[in-house]
């Protein structure tokens, strides 16, 4: 069931490069009370991520620039299961600002929803440009593994450039949103504000007992207390290793400098190998 927005297409063509015009139609979609917790905020974000995710610092494949996940074999993916339906919801924003570019839209659209449910400002900037075709598409295999733990959490975020503080910053955005069954295997939220970007997951992450739940599924772990809240094997780790541990502390006590440090690393993520005309200066 995907939010059908009329109002937006018979609204004039905007002015291309009003990029403000293009926020105020992505938030505009962004509730549907019948879609999960009411609002297809987390989905959005998850789509901006997985869109940059893939990028390599050693030889600037992958990431956002060229929405490669339009084409198959990425949009097939397993990683990628349930993106459709983000991809889905802005075609009629596409539609209503055609000027813009996919993977500028796509970002922007993580972007608008994390600022839309409470969230930080993200720094973001247009200049990505859509390939004609899949053939830029990466190997699979670079978003990470829930079922893994605090080696390859570093394995893959430190092959996109980003260190320990950035992961376990970057980890907070699973404060919003579920998991689906019939998208990853897992189930359930991590909080119980999941349209509401705050340091939540933080807290819950620190202070409940983390039991294995048990059901048919994959290893994922249940609050002792309420068994409603659900953390992923990748979520836990972020307990079990020190360092990660440190900055989980912090941002559960301070939601601020959360908000701080994920604005910074989210905004890097959605830039990662596009190529801006004038490069930043070192
Ligand atoms: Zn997620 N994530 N993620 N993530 N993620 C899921 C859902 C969401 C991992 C992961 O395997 C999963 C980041 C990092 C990592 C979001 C944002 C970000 C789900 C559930 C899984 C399994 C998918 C489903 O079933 O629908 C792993 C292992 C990560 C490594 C640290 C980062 C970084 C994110 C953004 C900055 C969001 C918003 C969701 C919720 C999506 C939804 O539909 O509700």
């Amino acid at each position: 069931p995907l939010a059908g927005p009329p109002a937006l297409l018979t609204s004039k063509p905007s002015t291309p490069g009003d990029y403000d015009a293009v926020r105020k139609s992505i938030a505009g979609v962004l509730d549907n009370g019948d879609y999960d917790d009411g609002s297809y905020g987390p989905v959005l974000v998850r789509l901006a991520w997985h869109a940059s995710g893939t990028y390599a610092k050693k030889d600037g494949s992958g990431g956002s620039n060229g929405a490669t996940m339009r084409f198959a074999p990425e949009c097939e993916w397993g990683a990628n299961a349930g993106l459709a339906v983000a991809r889905k919801l802005l075609e009629p924003v596409k539609a209503a600002h055609p000027w813009i570019s996919y993977a500028d839209l796509w970002t922007l659209a993580g972007v608008v929803a994390i600022e839309e449910m409470g969230g930080p400002t993200i720094p973001w900037r247009a200049g990505r440009s859509d390939a004609p075709d899949g053939s830029k598409i990466v190997p699979d295999g670079r978003l990470p593994d829930a079922k893994q733990g605090a080696k390859h959490l570093r394995d893959v975020f430190g092959r996109m450039g980003f260190d320990d503080k950035d992961i376990v910053a970057l980890s907070g955005a699973h404060t919003l949103g579920r998991c689906h069954t019939d998208r990853s295997g897992f189930s359930g939220p991590w909080t119980n504000a999941p349209t509401t970007f705050s340091n939540l997951y933080f807290q819950e992450l620190l202070n409940n007992k983390w039991v294995v739940k048990k059901w048919d599924g994959p290893l994922q772990y249940e609050d002792a207390k309420s068994q409603s809240l659900m953390m992923l094997p990748s979520d836990l780790a972020l307990l079990s290793d020190r360092t990660f541990k440190k900055y989980v502390t912090q941002y559960a006590k301070d939601e601020e400098a959360f908000f701080k440090d994920f604005a910074v690393a989210f905004s890097k993520l959605l830039e990662l190998g596009v190529p801006f005309p004038a490069a930043k200066a070192a």
